[in-house]
């Protein structure tokens, strides 16, 4: 990689429909930083392991989110389009990873609190330690850019806390190599755009997410025109008319979600739809929203269909993306073996 080169990486779990969150806070910023970057875009099959997976729905979903990352618009023959499983080094540097990482740090992370709940003495470790596993994603790339959603801000903290800690623990050894100082970049997270967070159609409280039991809390990728139509017609909103400034969003977070979601959509400011807007009722507002929302995510769901239909061609994209993920990989992962002190 040439010094001035920025590398983005970022993964999505295969865990069930790819939502509206999903797309807005990341996809969308996945395809666009195509233009000016050397892309890395992961289904990340090892993090979807530390719940419970059935096996067959498991494969299932890999093929599903590559067929999504793929009809958003992601070229996998211009960067790379891969499954974590199939590139090893993922593991091999968690291993280190998890032996860099303070007890501390993890215990403070929120999205382990909040998927393990009460239950959290039955949670797997794997979900304790899946921070880890995410640093070793982007680092094993010396990755220097990864866009996520507002959600995932907490982990890529985590990730850079590690690649300073190791730089720092093994600063003689990296130097008694000759290599870099800075062995691991510090990775700068990318958290951009009106739609950060999606929140629930039902509950502006709550972030929109695949593991959410009602349907109606989110637009799934996959969703027909009509099926996306009826969720913002009975998405959750409150008696208000629409203010024009965005100041008059504040504590209203459904009203604040919609229109968020309109000017991604639409690729403007939340202050720009209010503009427009301001001063109407929801019941004007939301056929507006639908129709955008169709124009924008119907496409994109046909052509996940067809896609996701051909197993042949999808399998060919990540085991093609793999190979080239694993040439980038290797290099790195042999510089950390000798830097850390193994044999062979
Ligand atoms: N609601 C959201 N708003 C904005 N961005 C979001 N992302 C997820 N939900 C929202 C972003 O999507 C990327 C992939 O997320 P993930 O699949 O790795 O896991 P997640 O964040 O745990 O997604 P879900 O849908 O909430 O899954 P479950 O229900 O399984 O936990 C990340 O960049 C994330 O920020």
């Amino acid at each position: 990689m040439s010094a001035d080169l920025q590398r983005v990486f970022s993964g999505i779990q295969p865990t069930g429909d790819l939502h509206l969150g999903n797309y807005l806070g990341a996809i969308k910023n996945f395809v666009a930083l195509q233009k000016s970057h050397e892309c890395i875009y992961c289904v990340v099959d090892m993090h979807a392991l530390t719940e419970w997976q059935d096996p067959t729905e498991l494969v299932g979903n890999i093929r599903e989110v590559t067929a999504g990352f793929l009809s958003c618009g992601i070229d996998p023959k211009a960067h790379i389009v891969f499954n974590q499983s199939q590139v090893s080094q993922h593991a091999e540097l968690a291993w280190i990873f998890n032996c860099v990482a303070r007890m501390g740090w993890l215990n403070r992370m929120t999205q382990f609190k909040d998927k393990a709940g009460k239950n959290r003495e039955n949670a797997s470790t794997g979900l304790f330690t899946y921070p880890n596993l995410m640093a070793a994603d982007i680092l094993v790339y010396k990755a220097t850019h990864v866009p996520v959603g507002e959600d995932q801000k907490q982990h890529l903290e985590l990730a850079r806390d590690i690649a300073k800690k190791f730089n720092n623990d093994f600063a003689q050894s990296i130097k008694a190599q000759g290599l870099e100082e800075e062995f691991f970049p510090i990775p700068e997270p990318l958290i951009t755009g009106p739609a950060t967070r999606v929140m629930s159609l039902r509950d502006g409280s709550r972030k929109m997410s695949k593991s959410e039991p009602s349907e109606m809390s989110r637009i799934n990728l996959k969703d027909d025109a009509d099926t996306i139509a009826k969720k913002i017609r009975k998405a959750k909103t409150d008696p208000q008319a629409l203010p024009s400034e965005e100041k008059g969003l504040e504590g209203r977070p459904e009203a604040d979600n919609l229109v968020g979601i309109f000017a991604a959509l639409s690729d403007q400011s939340k202050a720009q739809v209010l503009k427009q807007f301001g001063g109407k009722q929801f019941s004007e507002f939301k056929p507006e929203l639908a129709e955008l929302a169709v124009s924008v995510l119907a496409p994109i769901g046909q052509e996940m269909a067809r896609i996701a239909d051909d197993s042949t061609y999808i399998e060919a994209v990540l085991s093609d993306g793999a190979e080239r993920a694993r040439a980038i990989a290797a290099p790195i992962m042999c510089d950390v073996r000798r830097i850390v002190g193994y044999i062979g």
